[in-house]
């Protein structure tokens, strides 16, 4: 008989290993992030992006981004396991080149106002609140011809992509691409309930690429006026493609949610890892048992399968993106509302 050793030593040899050593580490009865919960105050992250600024130019860069690194995942350029976060600064006068890539990416608008990106032919002129999805492949560049700094926070499903190998990536021959329709376009085209007759929208992310946050505020504070709060989620609302009613994007799921003064939450948890920034107002939120507290602009990661607490201390709008689109595509979202599963008897 081979001793277990010298079995090992012949499997590696040979390129295998026994399953009966790791099984237990991979096939895991629930699931465990590496990432942690962690948060990043705006306080700290404004005057880093400000001597970015003078440190590199936007065009120099490419992109000028301070990537939001989850701590316990130092030098995997990810905010959580599944998504990649930072945050943008670009200049008065700047242009942050035309390019493309495999990454659907989304913009949430953090400072600033009247700076535009550019989507595939059409300019969307930012102001704080908006949500912009970039989907993938399509061009892509960002100017600035206001004269103050624009900031927004970035997300893409690069470490979703990554898991495939499936990543290309272009630079436009122009740093600008030419526009070919007017700013505002696909909103009037998909953004108020109407389609256009005959249609086919065969494209996976929403022909909508604009939310205006003035219209996200309308819809969830009326909604406030109008009922209870669910007692997890407070009111919130998912970012919809308007062509399928399904997510924005076919990655990641983008979620917009009010909080009235003194809401607390009941506890809430899914396999979905998430990514927060408050837009106004103040709170404390309990991530596994660890209390962080936040106020405008702050951002908070919440690893999979973390139980989340909230507690809004005024009227508070957070904005959301989870990897939940691709997760629900490919029948791994689970959710624990109030120590009950969702959608499992
Ligand atoms: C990207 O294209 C942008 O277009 C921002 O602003 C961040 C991070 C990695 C890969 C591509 C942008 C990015 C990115």
């Amino acid at each position: 008989m081979v001793k277990p050793e010298e079995f090992r030593a012949a499997l590696s040899e040979k390129s295998m290993r026994p399953l009966w050593d790791v099984m237990s580490n991979i096939v895991l009865p629930e699931p465990a992030p590496v990432a942690i919960p962690a948060i990043w105050e705006f306080s700290d992250v404004a005057p880093l992006l400000e001597e970015a600024g003078r440190l590199i130019s936007a065009e120099e860069a490419e992109r000028r981004v301070l990537v939001l690194e989850n701590p316990a995942m130092q030098g995997e350029v990810r905010i959580v396991d599944s998504l990649y976060a930072g945050m943008q600064l670009i200049l008065p006068g700047e242009t942050a080149p035309a390019h493309r890539h495999s990454q659907s990416a989304l913009r949430f608008v953090v400072e600033g106002e009247g700076a535009f990106t550019s989507v595939d032919g059409e300019r969307a002129i930012m102001k704080p609140g908006d949500f912009i999805v970039t989907a993938n492949w399509r061009w892509h560049d960002h100017g600035n011809e206001t004269d103050a700094p624009m900031i927004w926070l970035d997300g893409l499903d690069i470490p979703i992509v990554d898991a495939f190998k499936a990543t290309f990536a272009q630079r436009h021959t122009e740093m600008r691409q030419e526009t070919s329709r007017p700013s505002g376009y696909s909103e009037w085209r998909h953004g108020s309930g109407l389609s256009p007759v005959d249609e086919q929208w065969d494209d996976l992310s929403s022909p909508q690429f604009h939310y205006p946050f003035a219209r996200v505020r309308e819809a969830l504070t009326g909604l406030a006026d109008s009922g209870a709060p669910d007692p997890c989620h407070g009111y919130r609302m998912r970012y919809t493609n308007p062509s399928t009613g399904g997510w924005a994007m076919p990655t990641i799921a983008a979620y917009m949610t009010y909080f009235q003064s003194g809401f607390s939450s009941k506890p809430y948890r899914s396999t979905e890892s998430r990514v927060c920034i408050a837009v106004e107002g103040e709170g404390k939120v309990c991530l596994g048992g660890q209390s962080f507290v936040w106020g405008p602009k702050d951002v908070f990661a919440i690893p999979a399968w973390t139980e989340f607490l909230m507690e809004a201390e005024t009227d508070a709008f957070v904005f959301s993106f989870s990897d939940r689109a691709a997760q629900e595509k490919l029948g791994f979202f689970r959710q624990v509302a109030e120590n009950r599963e969702v959608g499992v008897s």
